[in-house]
């Protein structure tokens, strides 16, 4: 309960902050986006984690604003930086499903876009499986008026909830991201091998992208690029870090 307080506080005062964790195109190793993720600094409890706090937010209402000022800002952010260096990075943020799903989503994300100037065609949004599977009778509509905007859509966390792939195929998806926990056990666990072969295949049949999340180990990466993953993202390149180091980073590649 004290957390909930201090969790509304610090969305209503905008403290949250913004981190960024390159995303890398799988063949040649530049860096082809950012993902943003929420951190939460308290004076007293220290970090808290969003393993902690989007579920709470999620229980009490908040989410949605926190989805929709993490978007706000991290357009904002690289957008700064574009003017500093000409970038055309992707930008891919994370909605909670139970926000996600919800008439007029599309109005406020095409808001951000014209307030920050941010072109939609660089922006994605990540999801989990939990909105295939969901049996909202508008999700079709809701997802094709987000997809007008030029935003593309990524489901994350991939192969843990059993997707239904008739629904996936219809529904206007861009990126399956394989959940880390498959990524893990490369080199240790066959089956989790053919899991990543089969969903890295499966999403190519599907005219999708695939993106490997988690790649901590070289093995790692040797063999989702064997397999044709199309980018790949963990603590191998780089963990999540604010804006400033992200500009470090940045400038280094370039
Ligand atoms: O960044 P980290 O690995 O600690 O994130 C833990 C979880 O919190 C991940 O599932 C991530 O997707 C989620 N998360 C991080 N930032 C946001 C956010 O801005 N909105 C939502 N809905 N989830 C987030
Ligand atoms: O659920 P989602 O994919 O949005 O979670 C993103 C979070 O995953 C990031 O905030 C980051 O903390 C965490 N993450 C990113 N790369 C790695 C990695 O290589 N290993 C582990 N264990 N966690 C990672
Ligand atoms: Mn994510
Ligand atoms: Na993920």
């Amino acid at each position: 309960l004290m957390l909930e307080g201090k969790l509304r506080s610090v969305v209503a005062e905008q403290r949250l902050q913004v981190h960024y964790q390159p995303k890398y195109d799988a063949m040649t190793g530049h860096i082809a986006g950012v993902e943003a993720l929420a951190r939460w600094f308290d004076d007293d409890e220290g970090y808290i984690s969003p393993e902690e706090f989007i579920p709470l937010a999620e229980d009490c209402g908040l989410v949605g604003e926190i989805d929709e000022f993490v978007t706000w800002r991290a357009c904002r952010d690289l957008m700064s930086l574009k003017a500093e260096a000409d970038l055309t990075l992707t930008l891919a943020v994370n909605f909670s499903p139970a926000h996600f799903i919800h008439r007029g989503l599309h109005e406020r994300i095409e808001s951000t876009l014209s307030s920050t100037g941010f072109p939609g065609e660089l922006l994605e949004v990540e999801v989990t499986e939990a909105v295939v599977a969901s049996e909202e009778a508008h999700l079709h509509e809701y997802l094709n008026q987000i997809r007008g905007l030029g935003v593309r859509l990524a489901i994350d966390d991939f192969g843990i909830a059993y997707s239904s792939l008739s629904r996936l195929k219809q529904l206007p998806i861009n990126t399956l991201k394989i959940d880390r926990s498959f990524i893990r056990d490369i080199g240790d666990d066959s089956d989790d091998e053919v899991i990543v072969r089969t969903i890295i295949d499966m999403a190519h049949n599907l005219n999708l992208k695939v993106v490997a999340e988690g790649v901590e180990t070289h093995a790692q990466l040797e063999f989702i690029r064997r397999h044709g993953c199309d980018q790949v993202q963990g603590y191998l390149f780089s963990k999540p870090m604010p804006i400033d180091q992200l500009k470090v980073v940045l400038n280094k590649e370039n």
